[in-house]
């Protein structure tokens, strides 16, 4: 409509004017990807997010996603202005995993090396040796059960279980998860997939194991985006959130895509996999904050420097 035209115009304006770039998550409305791209920003997952505002040379970072999304770009880039549009814009593994608890987990298993899930708050982030994200979690998982070291999973049960299966490392596990992939349905799954018997099936690692055990691949939203690209079916059922349907689509628009189930009988949804906190984010509040400043992330100095130890691991161990 002409009025998003306007807004989309007076954003890219607001943009240039305070230096500032746009990074969008792929769960993200996909008028703020489009816009993000548009702008020499860039659509992602949070493990190249974190990498792309650290490349950019803009002073603001805007960041379209959830909170912890934005505060590992602080975390990462202290002496940049970090915006959010809503800094409301929580996730239910992080919200479930507070520092309090999560400490005294670790501190009744201290020869357990702790891993913690970039869905996480700067303090469990701070008082972990490992952050990952899905993209990277089975690599490192890999590499420290190789050395022979014990684990501390947290806060995804259903991610955590799907790494230990895979590496046979020895794991324990906090109890989280996500209150998107936790829907999807496994009878209704094998409905679909009766229906649609030449369809490849996309599940991110988030999902439960009777979902992630009838995939045909099980990855990271870069790692599902890729297979949409690569793999030659036409079409495909995806269990992720269904704000990943714009880059797929955009990729590979000669596709058929097809929301996974999250509830009844054997029927495709594409828009009931959306993360509530990621459709916080909205072309208007985003106007909002580069107009006024409000929704800045601020993390301590002292607590930067702790949570970004174990994230700087991470990307070197991406390298
Ligand atoms: O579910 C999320 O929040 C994901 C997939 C984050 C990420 O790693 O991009
Ligand atoms: Fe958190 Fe799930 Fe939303 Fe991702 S989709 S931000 S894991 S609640």
């Amino acid at each position: 409509t002409q009025e998003k035209a306007a807004l989309k115009e007076r954003i890219k304006l607001l943009l240039n004017e305070q230096n500032a770039v746009l990074v969008a998550h792929y769960y993200t409305d996909g008028d703020l990807q489009d816009l993000a791209e548009e702008t020499g920003g860039c659509v992602a997952d949070s493990l190249e997010m974190a990498r792309f505002g650290t490349e950019h040379p803009a002073q603001t970072l805007v960041v379209a996603g959830v909170r912890f999304m934005g505060e590992t770009s602080k975390i990462l880039n202290n002496e940049k202005r970090v915006l959010m549009p809503d800094l409301e814009a929580t996730c239910s593994l992080d919200e479930n995993c507070p520092i309090d608890l999560f400490a005294d987990f670790c501190d009744r298993h201290p020869e357990h090396t702790v891993v913690v899930y970039a869905n996480t708050s700067a303090e469990v982030k701070a008082r972990s040796h490992w952050v990952v994200t899905s993209g990277i979690a089975l690599p490192v998982i890999r590499h420290l059960a190789e050395k022979g070291e014990k684990i501390l999973w947290g806060p995804d049960r259903h991610l955590g279980r799907y790494v230990q299966r895979l590496t046979g490392a020895e794991m324990l596990l906090w109890p989280g998860s996500c209150v998107v992939h936790e829907e999807f349905k496994a009878d209704a799954l094998r409905q679909l997939r009766a229906l649609h018997p030449q369809a490849a099936v996309l599940v991110h690692p988030e999902s439960p194991q009777d979902v992630v055990d009838q995939a045909d691949v099980v990855g990271s939203t870069t790692a599902l985006i890729q297979a949409v690209c690569t793999l030659p079916n036409k079409e495909f059922i995806v269990a992720t959130d269904a704000g990943i349907f714009n880059k797929m689509r955009q990729l590979a628009p000669d596709k058929i895509l097809l929301g996974a189930p999250t509830a009844g009988e054997g029927a495709s949804c594409e828009s009931c996999a959306r993360c509530p906190w990621m459709e916080m984010n909205t072309l208007q509040k985003l106007a909002q904050t580069l107009e006024t400043g409000a929704g800045e992330i601020h993390v301590a100095a002292d607590l930067a420097a702790r949570a970004r130890v174990p994230i700087q691991r991470m990307l070197d161990f991406a390298k």
